[in-house]
């Protein structure tokens, strides 16, 4: 039997790029470099080296990069990095922007 898959047009449209949301990470006088580094590499799979890098440039400027993601996942990296900080006794915090390319 010739079966022949049916893709509407509208279905295109769905295809399209999702909007991305850039997770910064901000400095504070008392979460320790140690930690950040760990929080780096745990919750944004930074390799060492790049995770201190971001961490110091986090230290130095006030903010940093530390991934791109889909609104879902974003929303859930911050979840996760700040309830990680808490138990730790931590008051590190990130914060979400809207990547518009
Ligand atoms: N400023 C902190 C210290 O001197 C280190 C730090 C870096 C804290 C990055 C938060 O997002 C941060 N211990």
């Amino acid at each position: 039997m010739d079966e022949k898959i049916h893709i509407e047009e509208k279905e295109d449209i769905s295809l399209d790029k999702p909007n991305l949301y850039r997770v910064y990470l901000l400095n504070d006088d008392y979460t320790t470099m140690d930690f950040v580094v760990y929080i780096l590499m745990t919750i944004f799979d930074k390799p060492q080296i790049e995770a201190t890098s971001i961490m110091l440039h986090v230290h130095r400027n006030g903010k940093g990069l530390a991934g791109v993601y889909t609104k879902e996942i974003a929303e859930t990296k911050v979840y996760q990095v700040e309830r990680l900080a808490r138990s730790h006794g931590f008051p590190l915090k990130c914060i979400i922007e809207r990547d518009d390319r």
